[in-house]
């Protein structure tokens, strides 16, 4: 009965010769001497089910991250069979500019932790831009003195994002009211996320300029300043006139940019109050 060993060798198919001799100084019958060194030979063909290969399990099958959060998700490497040397895997994040990183630059397994499993954490950020869904690649490659595992090819990892971002222009309420005495109030403008060109808002104007002017007509957010708010002084006013206290709207209209996101929306208008200082 002729029995191989399950090793964890990569060999390939391979083939053991098995001879047989009749031992002379043991066997009495010399009549068989001459039989000796004319016996067939036996060849064990070995079938090897150990392969160089290095596999990546995505945890539940996939990498996916929300900017909302979570907003880290893993995956585990290891070899398929023991290399003769060490192996390093190199993890590296293609698309940085879409700020998925990784934890691990490299991983290494040695001739004794090829089996073990190593995990590589992949994040992403939450940024100020609106991509919606969008996906990035993690690629790997393997360098080792073990030619069986040196450049071997190795899955990519996607990593797909959920976005938390949308495109929008956030008027703030006035201050406080106008006087016909000049007294002034203010708003704001901001943009909700970062936009790829300079945003435009045109148009700033009252819609009662018997009660209350403004001080800009148009304001621009660039890539840079997008967040910081930028101020609209309104001033109230003079009539003669009994007239009251007069509700009248300021007028902040649509916003112009290259960013098609951006391009055509129509912020809110806001509504001031000024007060009548005749009796
Ligand atoms: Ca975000
Ligand atoms: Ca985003
Ligand atoms: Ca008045
Ligand atoms: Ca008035």
């Amino acid at each position: 009965t002729v029995t191989a060993v399950d090793d964890s060798n990569i060999e390939g198919a391979h083939s053991v010769l098995i001879n047989h001799d009749i031992d002379t100084v043991l066997t009495l019958d010399t009549a068989y001497d001459a039989v000796s060194g004319t016996l067939a030979d036996v060849t064990a063909n070995v079938t090897d089910n150990d392969s160089a290969g290095i596999t990546i399990t995505e945890t539940l099958g996939s990498t996916d991250l929300d900017e909302t959060g979570p907003t880290q998700d893993s995956y585990t490497v290891k070899l398929t069979g023991q290399p003769t040397g060490n192996v390093v895997v190199t993890v590296t994040s293609i698309d940085t500019v879409k700020g998925v990183t990784v934890d691990m630059a490299s991983l290494t397994f040695t001739d004794t932790t090829w089996n073990i499993s190593q995990t590589v954490t992949v994040t992403a950020v939450d940024d100020p831009n609106v991509e919606g869904a969008h996906s990035s690649i993690i690629s790997h490659s393997a360098s080792s003195s073990d030619t069986n595992f040196n450049g071997i090819g190795i899955s990519d990892v996607t990593a797909n994002i959920t976005d938390n971002d949308t495109a929008g222009i956030i008027v703030s309420t006035i201050s406080g009211d106008t006087t016909e005495a000049g007294g002034t109030a203010t708003f704001t403008v901001v943009l909700n996320t970062q936009p790829t060109a300079d945003v435009t808002i045109t148009g700033i104007a009252s819609f009662n300029g018997l009660e209350g002017i403004v001080d800009k007509s148009n304001l621009i957010f660039t890539t840079g300043n997008w967040n910081i708010p930028q101020t609209v002084t309104v001033t109230g006013q003079d009539d003669q006139i009994v007239d009251g206290n007069v509700a009248y709207s300021i007028q902040v209209n649509t916003a112009v940019s290259s960013d098609l996101d951006y391009d055509g929306i129509i912020p809110d208008n806001v509504v001031v109050i000024n007060l009548d200082d005749d009796s």
